[in-house]
């Protein structure tokens, strides 16, 4: 857990707190979020078992404290939710060992079934499904897509429905996914709640605070980080940190290179020469010439942006563009012939 986490969670904790010395004997423990938790721990024991590379996360809401003794109940519905293996080769494991439900298994059964324990299964702190107690009905999980629709009743303990850990978190799902590639790290995405390698879908959770539902949706979305700033690629094309030219939602740098289109509108054009100047025999990427123009610029993609890649930008110039660098002058033998003007401005061709 994060320092911003421990702070988002102390907060109303102390504020709970207050609230007690205020109006004694009167608590409404209220959900603040769903939170995503992994543990290399649970990976490597649930790989141990299940002989599969395993990837183990579970979701919990999380309350700002405990429900007291006035106010016994916290009611929490989850609807219209779904969940999937964000691979299309992964799966949800679900245990054929008994009872085959995907409700929580009782913990009395894992001595003789142990997979059991890492079983994919839905529950609102439902720990012991021999108690009766289960109040929903869910999907396989072993489907791909799983749609959940039902109601989870989580109250105060001593009835065992619902009883939080220290940090007033209650499962809600524990998920164990096999068939990921052995390279994804469950627990290495920087903000687990909004894009994780291994999730996708929503889970939308009701909850029936002191003033009245409360609905609170969490979205799952695949992280897609292609040019590996840590950071989802949608969000560097809408902050500006990536150019995105052809406007297919692919970060220029992740782009393919199209010969002397180092705009990617389809034509080799004085944009282009623009920029193709101001990559002209440069080391290194600086303001005027990213990294991926300079390498799109290299033409014969020997390593350098030098006369020779200048002579060819000087022939596809003015036409339009498909290939790929260094098939640059095949394709110009049999262009596209293009409205734009076909001579290239007056530019210095000798190499420094
Ligand atoms: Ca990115
Ligand atoms: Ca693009
Ligand atoms: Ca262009
Ligand atoms: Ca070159």
């Amino acid at each position: 857990m994060g320092p911003d986490e421990d702070i988002a969670m102390n907060l109303p904790r102390v504020c709970v707190l207050l609230a007690c010395l205020l109006a004694p004997g009167h608590v409404q423990a209220d959900l603040i979020g769903i939170q995503l938790r992994t543990d290399p721990l649970w990976d490597d024991a649930a790989s141990a078992l299940l002989t599969a590379d395993a990837h183990v996360v579970r979701l919990y809401a999380v309350f700002d404290g405990p429900a007291g003794p006035n106010n016994e109940n916290v009611v929490l519905a989850a609807f219209d939710s779904t969940l999937s293996v964000a691979d299309a080769a992964a799966a949800f494991y679900q245990t054929p060992a008994p009872p085959g439900s995907d409700t929580a298994p009782s913990s009395d059964l894992f001595a003789t079934y142990p997979a059991l324990e890492w079983d994919t299964f839905v529950s609102v702190g439902v720990l012991d499904s021999l108690s009766g107690d289960t109040t929903a009905v869910f999907p396989d999980f072993v489907m791909g897509i799983n749609t959940i629709t039902g109601g989870w009743y989580n109250s105060y303990p001593p009835n065992h429905q619902g009883a939080p850990d220290q940090d007033f978190a209650v499962v809600l799902v524990q998920l164990t996914i096999l068939g990921l590639p052995p390279d994804v790290d469950a627990a290495a995405e920087p903000d687990l709640l909004v894009h994780n390698p291994v999730l996708d879908g929503t889970l939308t959770v009701s909850h029936n605070s002191a003033n009245g539902p409360i609905n609170t949706e969490v979205t799952f979305t695949t992280l897609v980080d292609c040019n590996g700033n840590g950071i989802d690629d949608q969000i560097d094309i809408d902050e500006g940190t990536s150019e995105d030219s052809n406007r297919n939602d692919v970060p220029d740098e992740c782009d393919d290179c199209i010969c002397g289109d180092l705009d990617l509108n389809g034509r080799v054009n004085l944009n282009d020469a623009v920029t193709f100047f101001g990559c002209y025999w440069l080391p290194e990427p600086d303001p005027n010439c990213s990294a991926w123009q300079l390498e799109c610029s290299d033409l014969d993609q020997d390593g350098n942006v030098s006369l020779s890649d200048y002579a060819t930008f000087a022939v596809i110039y003015g036409k339009e563009m498909t290939l790929s660098p260094p098939q640059c002058l095949d394709g110009a033998r049999s262009p596209v012939q293009s409205p734009e003007p076909t001579r290239l401005p007056p530019f210095f061709s000798e190499e420094p």
